[in-house]
């Protein structure tokens, strides 16, 4: 049961913390002030109230042996790289999908399978994870692809979730770390939108840091979602943090917190507003179309410019002043607002889609007619999420809270009616960034859980040292009262998650034999003249060695094969199980080869024989009875 002095029934006034948001009013917060306050920002519990919350708790969330999730999460793997994917509610970790970061168990980063995906971006083995989003058809979701951007090498990825592997790899060219990302809704996802977040200068040749020049800016980038190649990109003013689409597949919409171009703290603090920029995506692909975009820096990328000139908008955007650097850009799933959530101001701006066609029409003689309201929420707001019931929810960073209010009433508010639009105050353990309701990003919504992901954890599980977990909770929103049912301790940050029905994602059991997945391994099997399922050979083409086995539980088809040291070796391995679950690995012990090959996939790896000797090689997963048995040897023969 949640705290009584957690719910704030009715009151528009935060209960505490007054002396604080005045601070965060003016314009002279320093860094300084926001650590102090986020020091602060927590510790409203008490043991013997958390006991009786997780009783209660414990009944919903249980999900018992042999029982299945009602939905899937995927969650970002934050400075990790990789994504995650759980069950819901019961928060389980069902799989890892290795993206960003190199994988000793599959062999992501290291297989040939893999390299030839990550492309030229493979000399990277970092990355930075934030929004992972699925693809859908008709503002549903359709089940077939999950994106994720990468923030520390300016990538996105592509993630078919029916075998839940990472299929495509894209770097942005001309920016510098994509973070906000979010996919077209209506009438099916054809673009993937990433915002770079930096400002930077172009050409970007060392020629200057000067960040006020004109051509030093950042770009909005659509990513044509089935190709994985870039469609266009756009010249913003400011720079870019979150964003999201609409319903009707018209605008996106992105928040600028830098709209003042600074490079510090204090610069980047200074104007009182800064702004959410809306883009009309039909008028930027009409001057695409037409021929009316440039080049920039030796990329075939279309590129338009959304830029003011001398106050005046360009065609393709609008830019609508919100206080004071906005964070999270949410679309309600009625599909009637953008919010874009104040972070140093205490209020969410809500921006009424419908009225966006009279601003591009010029219609409006002040931009901020197209906000609605600007409900006063608590101290952070960071990110929004809806339960379709006219409900929104928004994550407190500085309060550690999460504030239930809703939407019509605040409306209402802000027309100067007296109404109370906050329902709830939940207290979090602690200082909550994104949080996601069930089917948020859908019209199909459904109100029932809600995750936050909580950037400390503190005293909340057995202590790991100086690094702590981070918190991500489980919260009951099927009730009028917000419940706290589950805590679970996370790697790295995730930042965000999304959920979905576990009908809406289909996985096949077992590889099929033409996946694209392996496809140019097969093809260069047979250039070999190989047949993957029934050949066991060693093929000799100069210094290289390719060796092609099966694995059938508990043998590889070659038990031993012998190559000179300095060869270049190939080995790829083909499973030719066919019963589900029956995973063989390959290690070459003392050569840093690892891979996974499920039933029916072709896997391989390439390494060098730099050692003369007798090398063990073992299967890595436990196939059978016989699995420790699984092994066969290669000979180095001396140079
Ligand atoms: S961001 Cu991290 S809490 Cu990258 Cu979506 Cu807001
Ligand atoms: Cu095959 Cu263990
Ligand atoms: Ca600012």
């Amino acid at each position: 049961m949640s705290d009584k002095k957690n719910q704030t029934p009715g009151s528009v006034e935060e209960p505490r913390g007054v002396s604080r948001r005045s601070f965060l009013g003016t314009g002279a917060v320093t860094g300084a002030v926001l650590a102090g306050a986020t020091a602060l920002g927590a510790g409203t519990f008490t043991r013997e109230s958390w006991a009786a919350a997780a009783k209660e708790a414990k009944s919903k969330v249980h999900v018992g042996p042999g029982e299945l999730d009602e939905y899937y999460g995927f969650w970002s793997g934050g400075h990790q790289g990789e994504v995650r994917v759980l069950g819901v509610p019961s928060m389980r970790e069902l799989m890892r999908i290795p993206v960003f970061n190199v994988d000793s168990a599959t062999g992501w980063g290291l297989t040939n399978e893999s390299k030839r995906i990550l492309g030229d971006s493979a000399k990277y083995q970092n990355g930075d994870c934030h929004h992972p989003h699925i693809s859908m058809t008709d503002g549903k979701y359709d089940g077939k692809y999950l994106f994720i951007n990468d923030k520390a090498n300016s990538r996105v990825a592509r993630i078919r979730l029916d075998i839940m592997k990472c299929d495509k790899i894209l770097t942005v060219p001309n920016v510098q770390a994509i973070h906000g990302l979010r996919l077209q809704k209506v009438p099916y996802t054809k673009y993937v939108f990433a915002n770079a977040e930096f400002v930077i200068p172009h050409p970007n040749d060392g020629h200057t840091f000067d960040l006020q020049d004109k051509n030093s800016f950042t770009m909005f980038n659509a990513i044509d979602a089935e190709k994985m190649e870039m469609a266009f990109q756009v010249i913003v003013d400011g720079n870019l943090d979150n964003s999201d689409a609409d319903y009707t597949g018209k605008y996106a919409a992105s928040t600028c917190y830098n709209s003042e171009k600074a490079y510090d703290l204090g610069g980047m603090m200074r104007n009182e507003r800064d702004w959410v920029v809306v883009f009309n995506i039909p008028r930027i692909e009409a001057a695409i179309k037409a021929g009316k975009f440039i080049n920039l820096d030796g990329s075939k990328v279309p590129v338009v410019d959304g830029r003011k000139t001398d106050g005046k908008d360009s065609e393709f955007t609008r830019y609508i002043p919100v206080p004071k650097n906005p964070h999270g850009l949410n679309t309600s799933s009625d599909g009637k607002y953008f919010i874009a959530n104040g972070k140093l101001s205490p209020t969410v701006s809500m921006i009424a889609i419908d009225r966006l066609d009279d601003l591009f029409a010029d219609r409006f003689k002040d931009p901020r007619e197209v906000i609605v309201a600007e409900p006063e929420l608590g101290l952070g707001p960071l990110h929004t999420t809806f339960d379709g019931r006219g409900n929104a929810y928004t994550t407190l960073f500085i309060d550690s809270q999460v504030v239930k209010w809703n939407m019509d009433e605040a409306i209402r508010a802000y027309k100067g009616e007296k109404v109370n639009y906050i329902k709830q105050k939940l207290d979090v353990q602690y200082q909550p960034g994104h949080n996601h309701a069930s089917l948020t990003e859908t019209s199909e919504a459904d109100g029932k859980w809600l995750v936050v992901l909580c950037k400390f954890s503190k005293d909340r599980f057995l202590p790991t040292g100086p690094l702590h977990p981070e918190n991500d909770q489980l919260i009951d929103i099927s009730g009028e009262e917000m419940k706290l049912v589950h805590d679970g301790p996370a790697f790295a940050e995730p930042h965000d998650c999304i959920l979905a029905r576990r009908d809406q994602i289909k996985t096949q059991k077992i590889w099929s034999r033409n996946d694209p997945f392996f496809a140019g391994t097969v093809e260069l099997a047979k250039k070999d003249g190989i047949n993957l399922e029934t050949d066991n050979k060693v093929i000799r083409d100069g210094n290289k060695v390719r060796v092609y086995m099966t694995s059938m539980a508990p043998a590889y088809g070659l038990t031993e094969f012998t190559v000179k040291q300095g060869n270049e070796v190939t080995v790829t391995i083909t499973n030719i199980d066919q019963i589900e679950d029956v995973s063989h690995g390959f290690v070459m012990t003392n050569h840093g080869a690892s891979m996974e090959i499920s039933p029916q996939q072709t896997s391989s790896i390439t390494f060098t024989a730099d050692k003369a000797g007798l090398h063990w090689y073992y299967c890595s997963w436990f196939c059978h009875a016989l699995h420790m048995e699984m092994v066969g040897r290669m000979l180095v023969e001396k140079a």
